[in-house]
């Protein structure tokens, strides 16, 4: 498509609670948007780096300027999404800031043509199951409450964030309290190797599995964790594309792989990436980084792909924000599935003046 007009947003929206990792607390959500127009159509992309290099190397203020400088220049009326991937290719990394540029095109274009994004994609749309993560506690009750309200919702599985001191008695606290549910816990790269022997009392708390418990740019190690422990590990942080994934399954440092469309360069990687863990039996799911109702409706659509058999961290819009940007937001059915939306594009309405409010800064590019 030729764009008429191009802009970066930068929005910051506060959480309804911190969101705390074994790395990092955030307070509120600052998110760096794509907002693209063609011929009276508006696409709408989301970047999910952080403004802190505390999940991942990239931050808004890299996105933007691999955006700006390297990325967009890239983009030509007319080019198709294959070509487009073989002009960044030379683009090095930074899958955070292709991913937005990739989001805002499709939906775009999804929108002109009148499709929902996931039959763009060739999937038809399905329900699908939801999860919620939640991030470290002050306490143990504390995290007994917040686990015993999410099954109320009720989610189908619950992903609780575990860091060194606060991993095996909080577990088995878990354990204790809830003997049944779908469980699982997420380190943030948090251990070392020589920590093999705690991570083996893991084992008897029936987890679905522990995702990223060794550093996050690292698979060898965890190939050397994975014969230790009979819990399935989960790659996140060391999965950046299928080269990754196609490393992680050789080397059997992983069993299940969380795939975010906004951190392996997005949409279409994500679903070469599902295409191959299906094809060998490697479950893979959908993971999350906190988004705004744009990052997230992209996050749905891509769950409507073969592959996607594990519930993600596809989470209520209330769980995050007490006004999102978007219309109408992500709720959870009685029986905990969430419907995939239907209309044009992303299927959500994104509301410009809710933009406008929680916005730090807009600048325009054409
Ligand atoms: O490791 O999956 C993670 C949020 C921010 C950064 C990293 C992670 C997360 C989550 C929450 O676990 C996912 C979500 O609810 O969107
Ligand atoms: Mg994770």
């Amino acid at each position: 498509p030729k764009l008429d007009r191009i802009e970066l947003i930068t929005v910051r929206l506060p959480f309804v609670q911190p969101f705390a990792t074994s790395v990092h607390s955030w307070a509120v959500k600052e998110a760096l948007l794509l907002r693209i127009e063609s011929g009276g159509v508006v696409g709408w992309g989301e970047c999910v780096a952080d403004p802190d290099p505390y999940y991942s190397y990239e931050t808004t203020q890299t996105a933007r300027h691999i955006f700006k400088d390297f990325l967009l220049p890239q983009v030509e009326a007319g080019i198709s999404f294959a070509e487009l991937g073989e002009r960044l290719r030379p683009v090095r990394g930074h899958g955070m800031a292709k991913a937005m540029l990739e989001n805002a095109l499709l939906d775009l274009v999804a929108r002109q043509r009148g499709v929902p994004l996931h039959e763009l994609l060739g999937w038809p749309g399905r329900r699908i199951q939801s999860g919620i993560s939640i991030g470290i506690k002050d306490s143990i009750p504390e995290l007994l409450s917040a686990v015993e309200e999410a099954l109320r919702r009720p989610y189908h599985r619950i992903k609780v964030k575990i860091m060194r001191g606060k991993d095996v008695a909080w577990l088995r606290a878990l354990r204790a309290e809830f003997p049944q549910i779908a469980l699982m816990a997420d380190a943030n790269g948090d251990y070392r190797i020589e920590d093999a022997p705690l991570l083996r009392e893991l084992d008897a708390f029936n987890l679905t599995m522990i995702e990223q418990p060794l550093s996050y740019s690292d698979i060898v190690q965890h190939a050397a964790l994975q014969r230790e422990l009979a819990t399935p590990l989960c790659l996140d942080e060391s999965i950046h594309d299928l080269d990754d994934a196609r490393a992680a399954l050789s080397l059997d440092a992983c069993r299940i792989i969380n795939i975010k469309q906004g951190r392996v360069g997005g949409l279409l990687e994500s679903l070469r990436i599902a295409a191959f863990c299906h094809e060998r039996g490697v479950g893979v799911w959908s993971g999350g980084m906190d988004e705004t109702g744009i990052g997230r409706a992209f996050n749905l659509h891509l769950q409507a792909a073969a592959g996607f058999t594990l519930p993600g961290d596809t989470s209520e819009t209330s769980r995050y924000f007490a006004e999102d940007i978007v219309a109408p937001g992500v709720v959870l059915a009685d029986d905990g599935f969430i419907e995939m939306p239907t209309g044009p594009g992303i299927g959500v309405q994104v509301l410009e003046d809710r933009v406008k409010r929680y916005e730090l800064e807009r600048e325009r590019l054409s």
